[in-house]
């Protein structure tokens, strides 16, 4: 070493700075092994805040800070640097050992004016939950180094954190601002880190951290969630299953107790498990409606009673339990749902037959006596807002025909008559009025035109549909197309399979009353089509 002392002096907090260079002489040949040297910190440096290497180029050694300093801890640190050659000393014998050349070194630590510091940096205050606003959880300090103490330090909450506590200025007393509740949304974390700043007298900052946890706190007390039960004759015992809003410890295990004196001597509560147990009668008791007040009390010692009704019945007639529980209305509910999709289904199947009728009258080949009730069978298709009885046979007089899309208005008077050609193809002519009832038919088939109506009952009737089924009947012959007879001839669906009668257009093929016995055995959806068919 070229001095055996040195001083340096360095500001607190720096770090990775060179504070010094140590030259150092050595004889041997310069820039070979022997003289090449390798400094070493053999003493002041347990915190390992120093380190010193050794510049290739100058065989100097530089002396770095590699941790702050700090001027409150100790304002000067004493080095001591010892200096060796990379290759070992090569002794003579019987010669005394070299002795290792060090050298000390002084370093001064410089005050900087530092922020206040928080003790701990991280603080972590509990919280119950649903305590009050304004309740006081906590106290934040901070101490400015310099002095070593909190004095003239303010505390801010810096922006944009969970807003959930305030802090003193002056006295860094936390408290809270909000209620704290996991069951709010923001605060189902249970938990928020807060960053809290200090200022000292010349606006020096420090920050810190307040952790604040929300415990859980026995908020809800139980309650048995399914009160409406059925016991029947055999007596089967009642599970009762309570529920509690909270966690552990707030919650499960529950004790159940019967809270009126009278029903406690007849019923009993025997334990299932910590969420539940089974409710019997002790004794002979009468059917009935039993209304008992169970109390349920949570672990954290909240209690809360459920008003359990039991329908103790006989169960040998369904109906005697009805009526007062809770499953029987939902069967109820139950089966309107089936009461309406079957009034549903039965409309349309209504539907089906009344169209099926039309197309079996309209196809005219049906040789039966089909006499004036064919016409009471759903056959009237009529948009009359008729004057009823009083409008008398002779008032109807064809006043106007128009032709729309296949149908004919008949005006009589204030009463408005239909003949509609429906749906694809059959011929519908429906008057009403007097109380008679008539239909006419007429079918187009193949360019043959088979007119075919019910027996007419009245001769007036006759009298007046006959020119004007004829007029119809001229219709259909002109229509060349095919078009039209298409139609006619695609009167009604197809209604599946299975039935004995095979499909409605077998009805052409009986010619005698004594073949349509099958017609006893038709399905029940045919069924009145054969009756509207035939009079029996
Ligand atoms: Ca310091
Ligand atoms: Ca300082
Ligand atoms: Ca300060
Ligand atoms: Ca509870």
């Amino acid at each position: 070493f070229a001095h055996s002392k040195y001083e340096v002096r360095v500001e607190e907090n720096r770090v990775n700075v060179e504070i010094l260079r140590i030259p150092v002489v050595d004889l041997d040949e310069p820039r070979s092994p022997a003289s090449a040297v390798v400094f070493e910190i053999i003493r002041g440096n347990d915190d390992r805040s120093f380190e010193i290497t050794t510049d290739r180029n100058t065989n100097e050694g530089v002396l770095c800070v590699v941790k702050g300093l700090d001027y409150e801890t100790a304002k000067q640190r004493v080095l001591v640097i010892a200096v060796n050659n990379e290759a070992p000393y090569m002794l003579v014998p019987h010669s005394q050992q070299v002795s290792q050349s060090t050298s000390s070194v002084t370093v001064h630590v410089m005050d900087v004016d530092e922020g206040p510091v928080f003790k701990p940096c991280l603080l972590r205050i509990d919280v119950k939950e649903c305590e009050d606003i304004g309740t006081s959880i906590g106290r934040y300090v901070a101490e400015d180094p310099e002095t070593g103490n909190s004095e003239g330090i303010c505390y801010r909450i810096a922006p944009g954190q969970c807003n959930w506590i305030s802090i003193d200025e002056k006295s860094g007393e936390v408290r809270t601002i909000r209620v704290l509740d996991r069951d709010v949304a923001e605060m189902r974390q249970g938990q928020c880190n807060i960053t809290v700043l200090a200022i000292d007298r010349n606006g020096k900052t420090g920050t810190g951290t307040i952790q604040v946890v929300i415990q859980p706190g026995n908020k809800n007390y139980p309650r048995i969630l399914k009160t409406d039960y059925i016991m029947c004759r055999d007596r089967k015992p009642i599970c009762l299953t309570a529920q509690d809003g909270d966690a552990s410890p707030y919650s499960a295990p529950f004790v159940y107790r019967i809270t009126d004196r009278n029903l406690a001597s007849s019923w009993k509560i025997t334990r299932h498990n910590d969420n539940s147990v089974y409710l019997s009668p002790k004794g002979d008791i009468p059917f009935g409606i039993y209304d008992i007040p169970v109390s349920v009390t949570d672990n954290g010692g909240k209690v809360g009673e459920t008003h359990v009704k039991v329908n103790y019945c006989d169960c040998m007639t369904p109906t005697e339990c009805n009526g007062s529980t809770r499953e029987l209305r939902e069967g109820s509910v139950t089966l309107g749902i089936w009461a309406i999709l079957a009034m549903i289904l039965g409309s349309l199947l209504l539907l089906l037959i009344l169209i099926t009728i039309c197309g079996c009258c309209g196809t005219g080949v049906m040789h039966r006596h089909v006499t004036d009730d064919c016409a009471n069978h759903n056959l009237i298709i009529s948009n009359t807002e008729a004057p009823g009885e009083e409008v008398m046979d002779h008032n109807i007089i064809p006043l106007q025909t128009t032709t729309d899309q296949g149908g004919y208005g008949i005006k009589t008077g204030d009463q408005q008559t239909f003949e509609s050609v429906k749906g694809r193809g059959h011929t519908l002519e429906s008057v009403k009025g007097g109380g008679h009832q008539t239909l006419g038919s007429v079918k187009e088939g193949g360019g043959q035109t088979v007119m075919d109506t019910c027996r007419y009952s009245y001769s007036e009737w006759h009298n007046f549909t006959h020119p004007r089924l004829g007029e119809k009947v001229h219709l259909c012959r002109q229509d060349e197309e095919q078009k039209h007879s298409e139609d006619y001839l695609l009167s009604y669906h197809y209604e599946g399979k299975g039935s004995l009668a095979g499909s409605v257009g077998c009805c052409s093929d009986q010619h005698e009353e004594e073949a349509l016995d099958f017609l006893d055995q038709l399905e029940p959806k045919f069924r009145t089509l054969a009756e509207a068919c035939v009079k029996r």
